[in-house]
């Protein structure tokens, strides 16, 4: 599980785009994302790094948690 902090990442649309940016380098990736502490839980088998870069290639500024 990879915990991200995503201030940017304020509404619908950025929830989507984030999601969507997860699941393009890990088709199996679970995305669960709180708007309300702008935070992502992914769970997947990728490298935190590979997450982390396909959500900054997004346009937002992850932080890692955990
Ligand atoms: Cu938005």
């Amino acid at each position: 599980m990879h915990v991200f902090q995503i201030n940017d990442m304020t509404c619908k649309h950025c929830e989507a785009s984030v999601t969507k940016a997860v699941k393009e380098v890990d088709t199996q990736a679970e995305v669960t994302i709180d708007l309300a502490t702008h935070t992502a839980k992914v769970n997947s088998n990728k490298e935190c790094s590979v997450i982390e870069k396909a959500i900054i290639d997004a346009g937002f500024t992850p932080t890692r948690q955990l």
